[in-house]
């Protein structure tokens, strides 16, 4: 089966050309001069004119099924990634969760048993350790060696949960420089998160709004500064800061970066357009949609024009959504009364490659780095590269045909995911993903949806090469 993507506009890392696509079965077989590709004969034309075709999206940060605060997480493997293909994603990097006081390789195979058979695009894991021991590190070297697994997630958050001492992460981050994972940190000061968050409950403070009073940027500054100096005393292991928030960690990043030290780090789109303000003037309890951590910043500090500007320099590498759905009713009505009894957490898997072409438009960020910091850089981030990630000859054909000159309008009503509410209801796009290609198949099209369950394949990653 072979299919060319004729007319448009290819858009790379490096810059933008016309060329016409030419894929053969699930790859790329190559990228043709627009009149070259007259003579060329295929069992499938798609006419992008008028369009970008830039590799699929990648999303490095998903929870689909997460069990969290008495519930999980309301996209399933099926659900989120159907969501996931409509928006232009074709890969998810999803964390595998290992519960403390469970074998890391048991809860390893639990996700594998959600996620098997279900997925309508590829899919990866990273492994949220949840318990930092000799066995866990030994795990740590047995999921490099044989399973794909390059990345372990270590909570400073949520003492009791997932959260990891200061010792644990050093361990974790020696066992990582010497297998080659990469860390990644949720980087805010759990401790003294949970006595901000006592005392307000004390004080009578239960409203939504109190989820991100008590979790004030400096926290999450203070735990980027140290978990960036953990990873210099393990002798630089590398570090990727997951859902950066605040300006303060950000100039952590930045500083370390400019020493040349192998620290990333990625932002959401809910903290490029989303402000505790928006939650504020939201009515009643209804400010629980956007409890997320870590949270909303306030649009009266910098951390939104800065969080841009990381992006262009490179000082933020990468977006991804940390899709951590839950349904207004019964999900995150578990918190009337108590914010900290709210699951944390925003579905936007859908929404990403939509909200980063925005800044496009707004003139954020250039083109090429759009697709950069969607899919090119988590590929080569994360061990998927070349694979994944771009749009060149012996690369998965995973495509999307981009409509310049189209909109789109995110809401509850149109969006695909589990969900009873959406975080960015009305807010409008001017551009919409028109053609989505996975594998060499055509999986959504003219506004109809092609895909099936089971049709993604597990991904094996390497080691990342995007270290310095
Ligand atoms: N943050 C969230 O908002 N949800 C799940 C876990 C996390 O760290
Ligand atoms: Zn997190
Ligand atoms: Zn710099
Ligand atoms: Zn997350």
């Amino acid at each position: 089966m072979s299919l060319l993507v004729k007319g448009g506009t290819v858009i790379g890392p490096t810059g933008a050309q016309p060329a016409d696509v030419l894929v053969e079965g699930e790859k790329i077989a190559a990228l043709l001069d627009p009149s070259y590709s007259q003579t060329v004969q295929a069992d499938e034309v798609i006419d992008a004119t008028g369009k970008y075709v830039i590799p699929g999206g990648i999303d490095a940060h998903t929870h689909m099924e997460l069990p969290f605060g008495g519930t999980a997480a309301s996209d399933t493997f099926e659900t989120g990634t159907r969501a996931a293909a409509w928006g232009g994603t074709t890969t998810i990097i999803d964390f595998a969760v290992q519960r403390t006081g469970e074998v890391v390789q048991d809860g390893l195979a639990a996700w594998h048993a959600k996620a098997e058979g279900n997925c309508h695009i590829d899919y990866a894991f990273h492994m949220i350790l949840g318990g930092v021991d000799t066995d866990a590190l030994k795990a740590m070297d047995q999921l490099v060696a044989d399973e794909g697994i390059t990345s372990f997630k270590l909570f400073m958050a949520y003492p009791g949960v997932f959260y990891s001492d200061d010792g644990q992460i050093l361990r974790a981050m020696q066992t990582a420089r010497e297998n080659g994972a990469m860390i990644m940190m949720h980087a805010e000061n759990g401790i003294a998160i949970d006595v901000l968050v006592q005392q307000a409950l004390a004080r009578g403070e239960t409203d939504p709004i109190y989820h991100g009073i008590t979790r004030p940027a400096a926290l999450e500054t203070e735990a980027t500064s140290r978990a960036i100096t953990l990873a210099s005393v393990a002798q630089d292991c590398p570090l990727y800061i997951v859902h950066l928030s605040a300006s303060g960690a950000l100039e952590a990043v930045a500083e370390a970066r400019d020493q040349g030290r192998n620290v990333f780090a990625e932002t959401c789109p809910q903290y490029l357009y989303l402000t505790l303000e928006d939650q504020l003037g939201a009515p009643g309890f209804e400010g629980a949609k956007w409890v997320c951590s870590t949270p909303l910043r306030s649009k009266h500090e910098p951390h939104a024009k800065d969080l841009w500007k990381g992006l262009r320099s490179n000082d933020l590498a990468v977006v991804s959504t940390d899709h951590c759905p839950f349904c207004f009713k019964d999900q995150k009505e578990l918190g009337v009364g108590d914010f900290s009894k709210i699951p944390n957490g925003i579905g936007g898997v859908e929404h990403r490659v939509d909200l980063i072409y925005q800044g496009v438009v707004d003139g954020q960020l250039s083109l090429e780095r759009w697709v950069e910091t969607i899919a090119t850089t988590p590929a080569r981030m994360f061990g998927l590269y070349p694979q994944k990630g771009i749009v060149a000859p012996g690369s998965d054909a995973d495509l999307v045909v981009y409509d310049p000159n189209g909109t789109t309008r995110i809401g509850v009503e149109t969006h695909h995911m589990n969900m009873d509410y959406s975080a960015y209801e009305g807010t409008e796009i001017a551009g919409r993903v028109d053609t989505v290609v996975s594998r060499g198949e055509v999986i959504v099209a003219d506004g109809n949806y092609h895909g099936r369950k089971g049709r993604g394949k597990y991904l094996r990653r390497g080691l990342s090469s995007y270290l310095v």
